[in-house]
């Protein structure tokens, strides 16, 4: 995983997510199953990592080490500038107004539980080469009526334009956190010591000068200081 990463940038974490640890387990918790993250076991829909939060990963790591028993879990990549061919003028124009708010992911709201708000983002911006995507299936919501019917266009663009990978041991995928959306579809945990596990880590590819000091970067609290960035 550190080849990997150092390949790409330097590693980062958050301190409001799991104590800032730079590597990730992704294996299904007892009495979690509903909840949106990498301890849960329902559908986990179609998110780009850490969507409210100004340092947004540019890449995530994601590598198999076990299959889950039925051998029904798949991790899901739906790149945006596939998606946005399916959107309509009208959803395109709308996405890329700060027509969109996004709650914290419920990874990062753990220590308190309270319910945190970005400010209007926009949630699809073209530059010269590229669609960046700023979007969580299950947290973004629309301003408006309007607003909210294109998200969700683009979470029914994002699932005709996904591909679904069965992560076996020793497989890797990188997603560019900027430019694709990521999720896992549903499987059944026996919660018997050998169900699927994943290994999980986010890398940036330009570190502040404080971070290169340290040789690592974990962004540090700042659930009160999100802004729209
Ligand atoms: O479990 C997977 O395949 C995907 C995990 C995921 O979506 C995440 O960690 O954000």
């Amino acid at each position: 995983m550190e080849t990997i990463v150092s390949a790409l940038g330097q590693s980062c974490g958050y301190a409001d997510e799991q104590d800032g640890r730079l590597y990730h387990n992704t294996r299904p918790v007892q009495g979690e199953e509903f909840r949106a993250e990498n301890t849960g076991s329902v559908e986990f829909e179609f998110h780009t990592g850490n969507v409210h939060h100004p340092f947004r990963p540019d890449y995530l790591i994601l590598i198999g080490l076990r299959v889950d028993h039925d051998r029904q879990a798949r991790t899901r990549i739906a790149e945006g500038a596939h998606a946005v061919y399916l959107l309509t003028e009208d959803d395109l124009e709308i996405l890329q107004q700060p027509s969109s708010i996004s709650g914290f992911p419920s990874s990062f709201t753990r220590g308190d539980g309270i319910a945190r708000k970005t400010h209007p983002h926009q949630v699809l911006r073209q530059t010269t080469d590229r669609w960046y995507l700023r979007f969580n299936s299950h947290t973004t919501k629309g301003v408006d009526d309007r607003s909210q019917q294109a998200a969700e266009n683009l979470i029914a663009a994002l699932e005709s334009v996904s591909e679904d990978i069965e992560l076996t041991p020793g497989d890797i995928v990188v997603v560019d956190n900027h430019c694709a959306a990521h999720g896992r579809t549903p499987f059944a945990p026996r919660y018997d010591g050998i169900d699927r596990w994943l290994k999980r880590s986010f890398a940036i590819s330009g570190a502040p000068a404080w971070a290169r000091w340290n040789n690592q970067t974990v962004f540090p609290h700042c659930l009160e200081l999100i802004d729209s960035l």
